[in-house]
């Protein structure tokens, strides 16, 4: 790249205008002064720590603005290819931390903030989670977009600007789970720029006319047209100023406010066009048991993909480069099949807009995307019926319909008169509605499919994809085990043990945050017992600042002497927090039938929960029920509170998991073998030094291979033989009370009512007694001698200690900053791109 010719007016001058803001703290303190008089139009008199908040924010923003230009411009100089995550949920819990954390303003700014008469601490607090996602997925891609940043790749995210993200929940006094909306946006979000000028058209419905005129062309008219507007999030790289961009879409009304129909005295004609265009970005996974719902959620997939594909063709055309460079130039990531639709989007583009053949057009989409599945779960494999789409999206059905087409005369081909396999692998499955099967349409439409541990990318290759894998070969298949980002989750979680861990290793942190297999240099000192010291008292203050966040939200003292167990992830029959539940409970008769000098020797444990239940899912709501009553029992019981407490935490949260995962000694991954495709909170917890009870599955069975399976506790039966199990319930049950007696047992006191009315949860009760889909009676008696084991265990807390460090030590490998390299070498073909020193303007 060429030294660009200087644009308007005198380069000294603009070149000595104002860069953001200087890192030393006078700059700082004047910046923030200077938000707070003139952005917020206060004084010091009447400047509360929200107000507080927002001019840290804002005076902050200043320096990644000027960051995140820089990037850019490099960028658009040195024109690399970029690669694009579109990902339906981002979640990416608070951000002025982390935002100080990566531009190395940590200290100036406490310094600064503290002499206008803040706490750091006590601001940090005031900001809102941006909730925009429901789980593991959702965190994956913010731990994604940190990573992509910090390796300086020319990464941005695409997705959508929820008005009200993921609910906020609130418990019931009878222990049921009520669901408020999250008005995130309500205090202004700084973080976000807001970019008027970048708009673009997306129409729905109309109709899609062939032009058969030879081309395969198609004109599509008539409709609804909604604007989507680009409101841009910068992503900071850590340790250099690598600011990539997260570029969310907000619907607005193309023709606002009808003012005939307002004159006329007609009010809600006037607004109904404006509130039907709003409604597609009103809130993150609208309930989709109605149909209103459900088209709804495929507008927002459409809306999301077209206004991104838009975006990226013209950047990509401002290269001056053919349509046929594109996969040169452009790498799509598909998080999971919601932005599936990209697909034959882009076909449409190339062929009625672009005028090219099919086949070129083929050839063009799949050298550009790239999926990856997220779950094997039959239920979560998202299907869309015909008759929906063709309503909403004419013209993409056409294309599904000779995508299809295509494609079976290309199986057809490869395995002449086999009809099974081509009705096992038609995009269209058949029934009444037919329903489009958007993992097979990501699949052929990608380059390459992954999945997110290597147990799941088996399962992917030998059970959903098996006949795909047939056709295509094996190479197309690979796995990317996923990580997390060891800035939020040890450095700015855990800040004590981050220290311990640069003091210990004499490396400064910005060393080992950004190659984590540097940790393994801790392995020798777990034979030290003064570390061991430092170690536990560190976990010691991490339980105590987790024991006063339950007193001051909940009112119980927490005994912080005792073993802190944790779960805490999505509500769901898979994951088994009904299993834990029950073991719970089996550890409070257990201690009931105890003598009080039995008793005494027991180890002292503190069970906590926290997730969410999806609205609509009443079993899982049932669980929570269960946990709230279970806990108020068992709290309150003079006999044994001593030795087993339980909190069921509400509206979890990224910014709650910060404070539970560094309180750990033992956290719970429990699904059923081969159900968690990988699981994230698993590597946190050990990365913090907590130590994993769980099934053989996801990764937790890669790390155990890290850690070794001294230093973990796996129970459960294994996934080859899940199948099997599952038919024998079916086909040759066996009652739980001769089964599973110790089950029967706990079943039956739930039953009768020792947690309030039983009668309210038999539908769960059944769920076991009858199908037991998920093996709670085939896993219990291992489980709960894994709990046994882990009490054993803990009794001992040097060797306890050992296991903790040994652990910590080894967690190198799941840092996010592998897993982004590993998608940016082998699937998107993508280099590092740093940000050249001084100004790009
Ligand atoms: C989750 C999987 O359930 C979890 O095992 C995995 O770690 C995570 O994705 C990230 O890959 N799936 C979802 C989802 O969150 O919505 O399907």
């Amino acid at each position: 790249a060429g030294e660009a010719k200087w644009p308007r007016g005198e380069e000294k001058i603009w070149r000595a205008g104002t860069r953001g803001v200087d890192s030393d703290v006078p700059s700082i303190t004047k910046s923030f002064v200077n938000h707070v008089q003139t952005s917020l139009a206060r004084q010091a008199y009447n400047l509360d720590n929200l107000g507080a908040y927002q001019a840290a924010a804002l005076s902050v923003r200043d320096s990644l603005l000027v960051n995140w230009n820089d990037t850019q411009m490099n960028y658009t100089r040195k024109a690399p290819k970029r690669a694009y995550y579109l990902s339906l949920e981002f979640l990416m819990g608070r951000t002025l931390d982390n935002a100080l954390l990566n531009l190395g303003l940590k200290e100036p700014y406490a310094k600064g903030i503290k002499g206008l008469g803040f706490s750091i601490e006590d601001i940090l607090e005031q900001e809102r989670d941006a909730g925009l996602g429901n789980g593991g997925l959702g965190r994956l891609a913010a731990c994604y977009l940190d990573s992509a940043a910090t390796q300086e790749l020319p990464v941005w995210g695409y997705g959508l600007r929820y008005k009200y993200g993921i609910f906020q929940q609130l418990i019931s006094p009878e222990g049921n789970q009520l669901e408020a909306p999250d008005p995130w946006l309500d205090n202004q979000n700084p973080w976000e720029l807001p970019r008027l000028d970048v708009t673009y058209e997306i129409r729905f419905y109309g109709q899609a006319d062939r032009l058969n005129d030879g081309t395969g062309r198609a004109l599509w008219t008539g409709g609804q047209e909604v604007l989507a507007v680009a409101y841009d999030v910068m992503i900071p790289g850590y340790g250099h100023r690598t600011t990539n961009n997260l570029r969310l879409w907000e619907s607005k009304p193309k023709r606002g406010f009808d003012l005939n129909s307002f004159n006329a005295g007609n009010y809600e004609a006037a607004v109904e066009s404006s509130n039907s265009a709003a409604a597609i970005t009103a809130v993150l996974y609208p309930n989709d048991h109605t149909s209103f719902g459900k088209e709804l959620r495929l507008k927002q997939q459409y809306f999301w993909t077209a206004a991104s594909l838009a975006d990226i063709i013209r950047r990509f055309k401002n290269l001056g480069k053919p349509m046929t460079k594109f996969p040169e130039y452009v790498a799509i990531q598909l998080n999971d099949t919601h932005p599936t639709l990209a697909i034959p989007e882009l076909m449409r583009i190339l062929i009625d807009e672009e005028d090219f053949d099919w086949d070129t057009a083929w050839q063009i989409v799949t050298q550009t995307f790239f999926y990856t599945n997220h779950t094997v779960l039959p239920e979560a494999l998202e299907k869309w019926p015909v008759p929906l789409i063709e309503h909403v999206l004419p013209r993409h059905l056409q294309i599904i319909y000779d995508i299809n087409l295509f494609f079976l005369q290309s199986v057809e081909r490869k395995f002449p008169g086999d009809r099974d396999r081509l009705a096992r692998m038609s995009l269209i499955e058949e029934g009444t509605p037919k329903q489009v099967r958007m993992a097979f349409l990501a699949c052929i439409g990608s380059r390459k499919v992954n999945g997110v541990a290597e147990l799941h990318s088996d399962l992917v290759r030998t059970t959903i994809l098996k006949d795909f894998v047939e056709f295509e070969g094996i190479s197309k298949f690979g796995n990317v085990t996923n990580g997390i980002t060891p800035r939020r989750w040890l450095d700015q979680c855990n800040p004590e043990l981050s220290a311990l861990i640069s003091k210990t290793l004499k490396l400064e942190k910005d060393v080992w945050l950004k190659d984590l297999t540097k940790l393994e240099g801790l392995l020798p000192f777990a034979e030290e017992k003064k570390f061991r010291r430092e170690w536990t008292a560190i976990k010691q203050r991490n339980k105590e600042r987790l024991a006063h966040y339950v007193q001051t939200t909940l009112g119980y003292t927490v005994n912080t002497n005792a073993l802190f167990d944790v779960q805490i992830k999505r509500l769901h029959e898979y994951k088994r927090q009904t299993l834990n539940i029950l073991g719970v409970i089996h550890r409070y008769l257990s201690l009931k039938n105890m003598t009080p000098a039995q008793r005494k020797k027991a180890i002292p444990r503190v069970v906590f929960f926290a997730g969410k239940a999806a609205p609509a899912y009443y079993i899982a709501k049932l669980t929570i029920r269960l946990i709230v009553n279970v806990a108020r029992v068992i709290n309150n019981d003079p006999e044994t509170k001593e030795y087993l407490t339980l909190f069921f935490l509400p509206d979890y949260s990224v910014s709650l998991a910060e404070i539970l995962i560094p309180a750990s000694d033992i956290s719970q991954h429990i699904s059923t073998a081969g159900t968690e495709a990988s699981g994230t909170s698993n590597m946190k917890f050990c990365l913090n030094g907590g130590l994993l009870l769980g099934t053989v599955d996801g990764a937790n069975i890669e790390i155990a291979e890290e850690v070794g399976e001294a230093n973990v506790f796996f129970f459960g039966h294994l996934t080859p033989a899940v199948e099997d199990i599952r038919y024998q319930h079916l086909y040759h049950p066996v009652p739980i009370e001769t089964k599973c007696p110790a089950l029967a047992n706990v079943i039956d006191q739930v039953s009768q009512g020792l947690f309030g009315p039983g009668d309210v949860y038999e539908p769960l009760l059944n769920t076991i007694r009858q199908t037991d889909y998920y093996l709670l009676t085939d896993d219990f008696d291992s489980y709960i001698a894994a709990l046994a084991m882990v009490d054993e265990a803990y009794a001992d807390k040097e060797e306890w200690a050992k296991k903790s460090i040994r652990t910590t030590a080894k967690m190198g490998k799941f840092s996010s900053d592998r897993a982004i390299m590993e998608y940016a070498e082998s699937y998107w073909n993508l280099e590092p791109t740093p940000v050249p020193p001084g100004p790009a303007l």
